[in-house]
C-alpha cells in the first residue's frame, strides 16, 4: 500500500541521513578546517591567484579570506604551505580588499609588509608562520577556499 511505500522511503532516507553524516564527518575530519561561519579547503595545489579565484567559484566558494586569529590560524592549518588570500590592493595601491572590494578590518602583516616589492605585488599569501605577504599576483601559491557553513 502507499503508507507501506511511505514508511519504506522514509527509513531508506534516514539510513543515507545517517551515512551521509558519517562520511561528512570523515572528510572534515581528514580535510577540512571549520571555524564558526565558514570551513576551509585546499586542493593542495600551486597556482597563480586569478586561478585560485577561478577554481573556488567553481565550487560556489570564495578565496579563503581570514577576518580573525582564529580564521588566519585555520587557514595555516589547512594550506601547510604558503597560501593566497582573498585580498588584493589591485584596484588602489596599498587599499587592501576582500574579494568584493570591501576595506579589510583584519590583517597579520609580517614586519616590515606590505612593502609592493618592485611595485608589482598586489595579492597577499599567509606564509608559514601565519603572518602576511604581498606578493605578485601571477606567482603560484598554495590553492584555499572558503565554504559558508
Ligand atoms: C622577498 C619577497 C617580498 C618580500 C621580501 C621581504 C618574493 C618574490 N618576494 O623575497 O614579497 O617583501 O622578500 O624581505 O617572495
Amino acid at each position: 500500500t502507499g503508507e507501506c511505500d511511505t514508511g519504506m522511503l522514509n527509513s531508506e532516507i534516514a539510513a543515507l541521513r545517517s551515512e551521509l553524516n558519517i562520511i561528512k564527518k570523515w572528510l572534515f575530519f581528514t580535510l577540512v578546517e571549520e571555524v564558526e561561519k565558514k570551513f576551509f579547503v585546499s586542493s593542495g595545489r600551486k597556482m597563480s591567484f586569478n586561478a585560485v579565484k577561478s577554481l573556488c567559484s567553481q565550487f560556489q566558494a570564495s578565496v579563503a579570506t581570514p577576518r580573525n586569529a582564529e580564521e588566519n590560524t585555520a587557514i595555516q592549518n589547512v594550506a601547510k604551505d604558503v597560501a593566497f588570500l582573498g585580498i588584493t590592493d589591485e584596484e588602489n595601491e596599498g587599499q587592501f580588499v576582500d574579494i568584493t572590494g570591501n576595506k579589510i578590518s583584519y590583517s597579520n602583516w609580517n614586519s616590515g609588509e606590505p612593502n609592493n616589492a618592485n611595485s608589482q605585488e598586489n595579492c597577499v599569501v599567509l606564509l608559514l608562520d601565519g603572518t602576511w605577504n604581498d606578493i605578485a599576483c601571477s606567482n603560484s601559491f598554495v590553492a584555499v577556499c572558503e565554504f559558508a557553513n
